[in-house]
């Protein structure tokens, strides 16, 4: 990203301008094998001002020594928040937005643990978003796509939710249950984060709904969604009859 983006914060005339703050928000549950590997990956793409927050709910695989074994080995670039128990993605997304406008980020990233979405993109999401004040990430337009492994039924499920939950929810962008998005601060500011009440994959929409209804300039960006690198999915029946309870009402709800 150029230092000279619109998003750094504002500088005096004759002063070097500000390398904009951008914190990784990541949940964590059960992703010990792979949360040192998207760390070294984001590490990789090589963008400055890069810093780390981490929500591990109690995960029994260990995740949480390993975030704060990284935070001591990468001194003043990581917050781990430690939650006693499992309380699902959407109420950690919450937390981990909050720990990241407290401290200080100009730039929020929302991406999952597991390398489904994949850190190379991130470079390009946060130039797209120099003129936007969000950016999703989609698998639905061209240029994106699902993991090849994934069956024509897996496919279809996946296609004709997402198109029901935009038809019946009222979401113009194309994957409304995309968990790779970046957004601004002042995005994350206009949403009312305490307004968010869904919990599983229906936090992506109820948020991406937030956004469109904040009136934000949004942007979508195709990458390659690819099956978890390791680990077990939390995907269950519950998250999806959650998606239901709490998604359909939002239509009239204002
Ligand atoms: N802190 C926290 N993180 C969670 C919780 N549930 C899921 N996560 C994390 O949220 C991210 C998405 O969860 P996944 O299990 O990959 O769900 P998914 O991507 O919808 O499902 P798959 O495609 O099967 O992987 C991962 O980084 C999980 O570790 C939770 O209750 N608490
Ligand atoms: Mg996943």
């Amino acid at each position: 990203m150029r230092p000279d983006t619109p998003t750094a914060p504002e500088t005096d005339p004759g002063e070097a301008p500000k390398i904009p703050k951008i914190m990784i928000v990541i949940p964590t549950f059960n992703e010990a094998e792979n949360l040192p590997v998207v760390y070294q990956r984001i590490c990789e793409q090589n963008i400055p001002g890069l810093g780390f927050i981490i929500v591990d709910d109690n995960s029994p695989d260990g995740t949480g020594q390993i975030a704060d074994d990284l935070s001591d080995r990468h001194e003043g670039v990581f917050r781990v928040i430690h939650r006693p128990e499992k309380k699902g993605l959407g109420r950690a997304y919450v937390a981990g937005f909050k720990a990241a406008l407290e401290e200080g980020a100009d730039i929020v990233v929302e991406m999952d643990a597991d390398l489904s979405h994949p850190p190379k993109e991130i470079p390009r999401m946060l130039q797209a978003l120099e003129d936007h004040d969000v950016v999703v990430g989609t698998r639905y337009m061209a240029g994106g796509g699902v993991d090849p492994s994934w069956s024509l039924g897996r496919r279809l499920l996946s296609s004709l939710g997402n198109a029901g939950i935009r038809v019946l929810v009222g979401i113009a962008v194309t994957d409304p249950t995309s968990g790779f998005k970046v957004f601004r601060r002042s995005a994350l500011e206009q949403v009312g984060l305490d307004s968010l009440r869904s919990n599983g994959f229906a936090f992506q929409a109820e948020m991406m709904l937030a956004c469109e209804r904040a009136g934000l300039r949004i942007a979508e960006h195709p990458y390659s969604f690819r099956m978890r690198a390791a680990g077990d999915s939390k995907m269950s029946a519950g998250i999806v009859c959650e998606a239901i309870v709490r998604l359909l009402p939002l239509r009239f709800k204002h």
